[in-house]
């Protein structure tokens, strides 16, 4: 029993005594402890909702929407269905929506179909989860077809996240915001099983960049360790699920953008970018450029990397990855709008692509001067 580490305690499952409810109790104030510790230390923000009032709302409710940001990636949906998932087993009613729907990418996850595109006319809700989504208005035409839910949840790790919502658990100490759901899951007692376990997988294992990005934990590894054991995963055949199975069009795509790298700051600094010129030629879908960045991230002397991307709105979407902490990305990307995390953020700026890059470049520099 005693095979987790203070930071993965999640209590026992199954049915709960008051006995394993004190248990549970105590667990998550030492958690809850440690989080504003880490606040005090390290400038983290936990807003404060426990598992056991979010456990509490899901149990004594019926109708749910579960939904995650625009362009979602790995964690966004397997994070949606796993909690999806569980709750369903539950006996509830649960939509998961995304302004995206499913993506052809992740069509693989266990139970994809369930991922649609919400409706035009929406429907009531008891309750709406937000998952991974830093800004509300992320949500996109999501948040229209909930809009007479009674209750927000708000479950997320980005840094940027102001706590929106009636409960909130923002850990920016998560490298997922699946390990959260996990969390959830376990202390809770919810229901839990191969296709959640694997969604669960998914989700960890994207953001994490396959167990490599700095907030990969001891905990990190003991939840991977638990998803692998108890839902029977095949890890093999979910990481070729997951990195061997693009289409052609992405590697074709990485040549157009390696012929418009730039290397700038003593080499310290590398963008590429990609023109709606180029993803039209390709017929890029906005799935394929996920991970493209860590080619420059790669790079012995780079400490950010940046993407810039046209869209179809007069904006630039702006992707940017620091290897450094003292270089602060989110904060960068704040200042033009956006936000995330330290070390991986993001923005969308309107301007041409030509304006937007010189601008963001122009920041960059002055920060990693400064922080060198
Ligand atoms: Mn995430």
């Amino acid at each position: 029993m005693a095979k987790t580490s203070e930071c993965c305690s999640h209590g026992p499952a199954g049915r709960l005594s008051w006995e394993l409810l004190e248990l549970v109790e105590d667990r998550l104030s030492a958690y809850a402890e440690r989080l504003r510790r880490d606040k005090q230390g390290g400038g983290y923000k936990m807003t404060a909702s426990t598992f056991d009032e979010i456990g509490r709302v899901l149990r004594e409710h019926q109708n749910f929407a579960v939904l995650s940001h625009v362009r979602p990636d790995g964690d966004a949906l397997g994070s949606q269905l796993a909690l999806a998932l569980s709750l369903q087993k539950l006996g509830k009613d649960v939509r998961v929506w995304n302004e995206d729907g499913t993506l052809e990418k992740y069509s693989f996850l266990p139970r994809a179909e369930l991922l649609t595109k919400p409706p035009v006319t929406g429907l009531d809700f008891d309750v709406a989860i937000a998952l991974d989504t830093a800004i509300q208005n992320r949500l996109g035409n999501t948040l229209a077809a909930v809009a007479s839910a009674k209750i927000w949840i708000n479950i997320d790790h980005h840094l940027s996240n102001p706590g929106y919502g009636d409960l909130v658990i923002v850990d920016p100490s998560a490298p997922a915001t699946g390990e959260i759901i996990f969390k959830l899951i376990k202390s809770q007692g919810l229901p839990f099983d191969h296709d959640i376990a694997e969604n669960l997988y998914a989700a960890i294992s994207t953001d994490t960049g396959s167990f490599q990005y700095p907030k990969t934990s001891a905990c990190t590894f003991e939840i991977a360790e638990e998803l692998v054991r108890d839902g029977n995963l095949d890890v093999g055949k979910i990481s070729q699920q997951l990195y061997e199975s693009y289409p052609r069009r992405r590697l074709e795509l990485l040549r157009e953008l390696l012929q418009t790298t730039r290397f700038i700051e003593q080499d310290r600094i590398a963008s590429f970018t990609l023109s709606l010129k180029t993803a039209g030629d390709l017929r890029v879908l906005p799935e394929d450029n996920e991970g493209l960045i860590d080619h420059l991230r790669a790079i012995r002397s780079v400490i950010v990397a940046v993407f810039f991307e046209e869209l179809t709105d007069g904006k630039v979407r702006v992707s940017m990855r620091s290897k450094d902490e003292a270089v602060d990305v989110c904060a960068i990307c704040q200042k033009f709008g956006g936000g995330g995390h330290t070390l991986a953020a993001g923005a969308r700026i309107r301007g041409s692509l030509a304006e937007v890059e010189e601008k963001v470049l122009e920041e960059v520099r002055e920060v990693v001067k400064r922080g060198s």
